[in-house]
């Protein structure tokens, strides 16, 4: 059975994850309407990884025969600067997320909760993942800019990426 703390933070964790993929989904429209569509693809497929990262801690607090709860979530922004000022958000928020796996983890160790701790090590390394992810992409648009046909290039280049979110999310876990 889970402790209330973690089950507490196990349920902010699922409230968190679901801004993430509407985060990513309001990012994707943004990008679309700028006719950036590599860059829209890329962050809606992210997005539907944000749900499986969800869907997953939801399926898992539900095994221990504790309840997930479905959180309220806060809209997310909708005008952005420029393709960097979405990716730079983008870094800024996987930061926050990683900070707040952290804690999960912290507190696990706190009360000898070391199933949790255990299921926790994969996002441990997703988190990982994700801030090289974005990192790299905020490095390739400062390689190639935003001028002129730079432009055209950063959003091609992140096409290219897709490939890799859609490989990351074939190789998540299932939920249940
Ligand atoms: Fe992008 O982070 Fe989920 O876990």
């Amino acid at each position: 059975m889970l402790k209330p703390a973690i089950l507490k933070l196990l349920n902010e964790q699922i409230a968190l994850e679901d801004y993430s993929a509407n985060l990513y989904l309001a990012m994707s429209s943004w990008c679309g309407a700028q006719k950036l569509s590599g860059s829209a693809k890329f962050l809606e497929l992210h997005s539907d990884d944000e749900h499986l990262h969800m869907r997953k801690l939801f399926a898992y607090v539900n095994e221990t025969g504790a309840m997930a709860r479905v959180g309220a979530l806060a809209e997310p922004p909708h005008e952005f600067e420029s393709i960097r000022d979405v990716f730079e958000k983008t870094l800024i928020h996987e930061q926050l997320i990683t900070e707040k796996i952290n804690t999960l983890v912290e507190a696990c160790v706190a009360e000898k909760d070391y199933s949790t701790f255990n299921f926790l090590q994969w996002y441990v390394a997703e988190q990982h993942e994700e801030e090289y992810l974005f990192r790299s992409i905020l490095d390739m648009i400062d390689v190639v800019g935003l001028e002129g046909r730079g432009l055209f290039m950063a959003d091609k280049e992140i096409s290219q990426m897709t490939q890799n979110v859609t490989t990351a999310m074939s190789s998540t876990p299932p939920v249940a």
